[in-house]
């Protein structure tokens, strides 16, 4: 007779974790859990055309600009359609809103509306597909605030901390769909044998400290002089301070990000003289990142507050962005507000 030892670890499946969840919510009518499934289906889609780009040759520029400046790749274009298709007919959601479209989505007059509202960066970090390069999709989930009928700009343009949910599936070594319902941070791996996302790292906490920081140094001549400083002091040789910093830059904020949310450290896109508010966008990229490292016990700072306290006034409003572990943020922010 075959004795069975008792697994190690049982398999846990996004789909059942997102199950599990919402039974802690005796009140949940299985909404908010219907638009993680469908994010996640959207998640395999846009992955398994990442995964084959190279192969199908349906790399290049379409010679279009999206309305933040970049040149937009094809699957910039297949990731924002994907994800609007799984996201349209739900039933779960009013409005959305992508990085690359100028206004807001509807959802099609022939499904009903919901009661939340999507934000995503389709595909994060597109400069960097041809080179394959990890790039990544970034998702924000806010609950409607205008009271029924379709959804709304003001639905969209909500502060940072009113956020439900957020998260981000990045296309790395391994495809991993990262995202918190303000219950801790978790991270679930893609099994591509299974065509299933596996719990793989629970309840993530970002270290107090860090020795890493990830910034395009390149832009240093630009910045303001409290942020020269800043970097300067990371790269000064002090042992007791863990002094010098490494410096690791992917250029894709899903992946800097990542990385720093694992190994700590600090991830900057700090204001420059050729890009005032910062380059990266607040709604689709900070928002959301921020969430996500604030839920870790990190921080996030525009330099002066918390990135989920920015008030929004435009969709694609951009601000300067500081986040990671949390010693880290607040020896930067001294340095900003003149403070070392
Ligand atoms: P990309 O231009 O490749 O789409 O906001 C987009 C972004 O990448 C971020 O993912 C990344 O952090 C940043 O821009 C990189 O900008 P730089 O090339 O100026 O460093």
């Amino acid at each position: 007779m075959i004795s069975r030892m008792p697994s190690l670890r049982k398999f846990m499946t996004l789909e059942r974790f997102i199950n599990e969840q919402e039974r802690l919510y005796p009140n949940a009518t299985g909404n908010f859990s219907g638009l993680l499934h469908d994010l996640s289906l959207a998640a395999k889609l846009v992955w398994r055309e990442v995964s084959k780009a190279g192969l199908v040759n349906i790399l290049g520029t379409t010679g279009r600009v999206n309305v933040s400046g970049d040149v937009v790749k094809k699957l910039d274009e297949f990731a924002d359609e994907t994800i609007y298709k799984a996201m349209d007919h739900g039933g779960h959601l009013c409005v959305m809103a992508s990085e690359e479209n100028e206004d807001i989505l509807h959802i099609p007059d022939q499904y009903p509306d919901g009661k939340y509202v999507l934000l995503y960066d389709p595909l994060d970090g597109s400069s960097n597909i041809d080179a394959n390069i990890t790039i990544g999709s970034i998702f924000s989930v806010y609950r409607r605030i205008s009271t029924s009928g379709k959804g709304t700009l003001a639905d969209c343009l909500q502060e940072g901390y009113k956020q439900v949910a957020a998260g981000y599936i990045i296309y790395g070594s391994s495809t991993i769909f990262v995202y918190s319902t303000g219950r801790g941070v978790h991270g679930f791996t893609l099994d591509p044998t299974v065509g299933e996302f596996l719990l793989s790292h629970e309840n993530i906490r970002i270290p107090k400290k860090g020795r890493i920081y990830s910034l395009n140094e390149g832009n240093f001549r630009n910045w303001d002089e409290s942020v020269q400083r800043y970097v300067r002091y990371l790269t000064e040789q002090d042992k007791s301070t863990d002094r010098p910093y490494s410096l690791r830059y992917i250029g894709t904020m899903v992946g800097d990000s990542h990385r720093t949310l694992l190994y700590g450290g600090i991830f900057s896109y700090p204001a420059d003289r050729n890009n005032p508010l910062g380059k990266l966008r607040l709604m689709y990229e900070c928002n959301p990142m921020a969430f996500i490292i604030e839920q870790a016990g990190g921080r996030s700072s525009d330099g002066k507050q918390s990135i989920l306290r920015v008030l929004p006034t435009s969709l694609h409003q951009h601000t300067p962005v500081f986040l990671g572990s949390e010693e880290d943020v607040n020896l930067c922010e001294e340095f900003l507000q003149g403070r070392r």
